[in-house]
């Protein structure tokens, strides 16, 4: 055992650095940090509105009494399953019911759910095991033609820490998995221990990536549940809303900006949409009477065509958000004539930080900004190359700090001084222009990362991989503009020999584990890469080529 006397923070942990003391003491008394764990949630409003409906997923629906229920169920059989306290469990779940059910299970033990994505493979999944020694590992059956129980199975024996793997559905030949539906059987005896205190660690998000490696970004209990109560108070949430989830669930968005966490915390009602096609959306939305919904931006133009071409009866819904990426303002002007509801423009990121335009802003501002952030202890800098501070209207790097935006990544000491200064501001990688009135408006950014229409691509990792190939020396990942994605990603690649095409690329990426997404849009050979002074890829001379 580690006794080294150390002069950390209460609630801090040698996994991940805290909020230093004063911080932490002024969040708390204004009143943002409270006591009420995630997993409180669902108890309270099943005191305060048993009878209301709390999660709709296809035909099934559970009242706030059922959830509540379940929720108890589900985290006694987790419990005899052997799950602990601080016990890290990796969640890969698309749009259901069962997302909901575990992670509030997960919470009521005080065990960390990972949010995996759906689309992630072995490469991604494998890191995550090693990164966080993850005990457990819930998957689907089968899911966009993806057998998850096959790489289950891998990830299980090839990751000594992972015991137990959990399906959603059949779980087919490996009659060693765990079906979910055993775990809504009851029967077990209430677990007892000690509950998880309100600065624990909650869960851990992906980060969209910043240069390096990927990183986990760890979320307590009071700095998640103020994001969301924040979020849910600007979307005026209560009782009567109803959210349509469209995005995937784990998705920090959809999850907590005000997502699935604010809308519960308010007494509303969740709807899980199964895929994100407008007509799978706009059914649900006459049909379950969706109030308030959120989306990325290459959704908005399939959204409008789809309302134009099928007239829908879209006049329960007040408000659609959109973010994780840059909204043309041309897109954001058609939302509120065509839809008929307000437009939310939605800028956030994995490691805090939350900006929102305000439902009554003028329109120029929701049109033309991505909002301000939701804290008034919310701090933001933009800054300088050398780090200096610049005037409002000056383009420049963000940063920020405040009491939901990390102040290190889970175990990942060396990322503390590239990542964030030595006052605790994380920087952010975006360049943003802010306007007298503390709207930001997202202009670039200065990250090695590609954002392909929301989903964020880590040109390092995606490189790494590349090098691993027989036949290529050197590989660099850029971005060239696209007018559905607003960004594809082009590989520049020298080879020797006869050079891969970008068929043969993502097949070789494919069988090295790497999601579908990450693979190049584009591939282009080059006999040798432009070089900055310092003898660096010029990537800036490649994004112009590309
Ligand atoms: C969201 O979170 P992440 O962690 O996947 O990605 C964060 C990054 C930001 O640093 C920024 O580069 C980009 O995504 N981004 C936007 C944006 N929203 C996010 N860039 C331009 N305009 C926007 N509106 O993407 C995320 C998390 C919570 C809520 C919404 C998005």
């Amino acid at each position: 055992m580690d006794r080294t006397p150390s002069r950390r923070a209460p609630g801090d942990s040698p996994e991940w650095p805290g909020w230093p003391p004063e911080a932490a003491l002024r969040y708390r008394s204004a009143g943002y940090w409270g006591d009420e764990l995630l997993g409180d949630i669902p108890r309270r409003q099943a005191t305060l509105r048993p009878g209301a409906t709390a999660l709709v997923d296809g035909g099934r629906r559970w009242t706030y009494a059922a959830l509540e229920d379940e929720v108890t169920t589900v985290a006694r059989a987790l419990h005899g399953l052997g799950l602990r306290r601080g016990d890290r469990v990796i969640v890969q779940l698309p749009n259901v019911a069962e997302f909901v059910l575990t992670w509030f299970a997960l919470q009521r033990l005080g065990t960390v759910p990972i949010h995996a994505m759906p689309g992630h493979r072995r490469s991604e999944i494998s890191r995550l095991a090693r990164q966080t020694d993850a005990v457990a590992y819930v998957v689907p059956d089968r899911h966009a033609r993806f057998d998850h129980r096959s790489l289950a199975v891998e990830i299980r024996e090839a990751e000594n820490a992972v015991r137990r793997v959990i399906v959603v559905g059949d779980v087919g030949d490996h009659a060693d998995l765990v079906p979910f539906e055993d775990l809504r059987r009851g029967g077990q005896a209430d677990p007892g221990g000690k509950p998880p205190a309100p600065g624990d660690l909650a869960l851990l998000l992906l980060s969209g990536g910043t240069t390096g490696s990927p990183k986990l970004v760890p979320r307590t209990h009071q700095d998640y549940a103020y994001n969301a109560r924040a979020a849910a108070e600007i979307c005026r949430l209560g009782p009567d809303s109803v959210y349509l989830a469209v995005l995937p669930i784990a998705f920090n968005f959809t999850m907590s900006c005000p997502g699935i966490l604010g809308t519960l915390h308010a007494g509303g009602t969740v709807v899980l949409a199964p895929n994100p096609s407008p007509a799978s959306a706009f059914e649900l939305i006459e049909r379950e009477r969706v109030t308030i919904t959120a989306v990325n931006p290459p959704l908005v133009p399939h959204w409008l065509t789809e309302a134009r071409d099928s007239r829908p009866d879209l006049t329960s819904l007040r408000v659609l958000q959109v973010g994780a990426a840059r909204l043309p303002d041309e897109s954001a002007r058609r939302i509120g004539p065509e839809l008929g509801c307000r437009l939310q423009q939605v800028f956030g990121m994995a490691e805090g930080l939350l900006n929102l335009t305000r439902l009554d802003d003028p329109d120029e501002l929701i049109c033309t900004t991505q909002g301000r952030p939701v804290s008034p202890d919310d701090e933001v800098l933009v800054t300088d190359p050398d780090g200096r501070p610049l005037p409002d209207g000056d383009v420049g790097e963000l940063l920020t700090r405040g009491p939901y935006t990390l102040r290190g990544y889970y175990r990942s000491p060396r990322h503390a001084h590239t990542h964030f200064t030595e006052d605790g501001y994380y920087r952010t990688g975006d360049l943003v222009r802010r306007l007298p009135s503390g709207h930001l408006r997202v202009v670039g950014r200065v990250k090695d990362q590609i954002n392909r229409g929301g989903e964020k691509i880590d040109a390092t990792e995606v490189e790494e991989h590349l090098l691993a190939h027989p036949r290529i020396v050197s590989a660099a990942l850029v971005a060239s503009p696209d007018p559905e994605l607003g960004e594809r990603t082009v590989a520049f690649l020298v080879c020797t020999g006869s050079p891969p095409g970008a068929r043969e690329v993502a097949a070789f990426l494919r069988e090295r584990g790497l999601a579908a997404y990450k693979a190049p849009d584009r591939v282009r050979i080059v006999q040798e890469m432009p070089l900055t002074a310092v003898g660096k890829i010029d990537k800036r001379a490649l994004t112009a080529l590309a």
